[in-house]
């Protein structure tokens, strides 16, 4: 078992869910503790009830656990966030100045934060989007993750705060749902396809985003996380990438397994957030600093997916 002591806040997201039990396995159930804004009975381990929004309380959890690592995955996502931006951005920028800053006091030492694709925007380049590129986002989440991406690399240089961080594409999972995003879609597809056998979709046909598929991205969170400190040569956030597809291609990866599944498209306000983003990633700098490199493939995920979700729903 490894050491350290994690605390995770947000750990009943979609991302956190599956994270604290890879966390657990490597780092054993009493030291990694889970925390959300609301009380969890089905949790097996420790677990606080924490609002990311009150730093008095983060502080209290971190010192009574000896906590060395924090994972801050409690956020806005873009379309929601386009809904209420006053509240996405308090959400974003303060849980993270007020994890910056105690990371700055020492009371922990390393500091994980997710930034995402929606800090490209309509002017970056949309196929294999490099690194270092224009980032001009049109959501207040993007604007809210690029920020985020700025403040981490300052705390670095002026503070040398250890955060690292990733630029997630759309994760696709079967555990716990998305919350309130633009990929949000690419989940939602695969229940109402075993449950009803038709989907209507909020992007068009023809929309192609990069996207990921869970067990990736948590060993990807992981990794990122492992490697030497002097490997992380990005202090702001990582590009990633696995794969990318459309509504389309999707379905039709599905129909391999549910031939009669039928699709509508039905765009909505997310459309115009889909567009503004980049079609592929260009990850070489995460493969080169720390190894990174994608194990599923679109039709491994699918695969996976219906499998995992058939079993579930039964
Ligand atoms: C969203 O759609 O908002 C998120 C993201 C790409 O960060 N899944």
């Amino acid at each position: 078992m490894k050491k350290d002591t994690i605390l995770v806040l947000g750990s009943g997201g979609q991302i956190g869910t599956e994270l604290i039990t890879a966390l657990r396995n490597s780092y054993g159930t009493s030291q990694v503790i889970a925390s959300d804004i609301k009380p969890n009975t089905n949790d097996t381990g420790p677990y606080e009830i924490i609002n990311v929004l009150d730093k008095a309380r983060i502080a209290e959890v971190i010192d009574k656990y000896k906590v060395t690592q924090v994972y801050l995955l409690a956020a806005m996502l873009s379309a929601t966030g386009e809904k209420f931006p006053e509240k996405a951005w308090e959400l974003n920028m303060n849980s993270l100045f007020y994890l910056l800053d105690m990371a700055r006091e020492k009371r922990f030492d390393k500091l994980y934060w997710p930034s995402s694709i929606a800090v490209f925007g309509p002017t970056t380049p949309r196929i294999e989007t490099p690194q270092h590129t224009i980032t001009e986002p049109t959501t207040i989440y993007g604007i809210s993750k690029l920020a985020g991406e700025r403040l981490c690399e300052w705390y670095f240089l002026k503070h040398g705060v250890d955060v690292r961080s990733i630029r997630y594409p759309g994760l696709i999972s079967y555990t716990a749902p998305p919350g309130g995003g633009t990929t949000d879609y690419a989940v939602d597809i695969f229940h109402q396809a075993i449950k009803n056998g038709f989907y209507t979709s909020f992007l068009s046909a023809g929309t192609r985003l990069p996207m990921m598929y869970m067990p990736d991205a948590i060993r990807a969170t992981m990794e990122i996380m492992d490697a030497p400190a002097e490997n992380i040569k990005i202090r702001s956030s990582y590009n990633l990438s696995a794969f990318s597809f459309t509504p389309a291609e999707l379905a039709h990866e599905i129909r391999q397994y549910i031939p009669d599944f039928q699709v509508f498209y039905k765009p909505d306000f997310r459309q115009q957030i889909a567009d503004s983003w980049p079609q592929s990633i260009d990850d070489t700098e995460a493969r080169k600093d720390w190894g990174w490199k994608p194990q599923y493939t679109l039709p491994a995920m699918v695969k996976d997916m219906l499998d995992n979700l058939k079993k579930q729903l039964k």
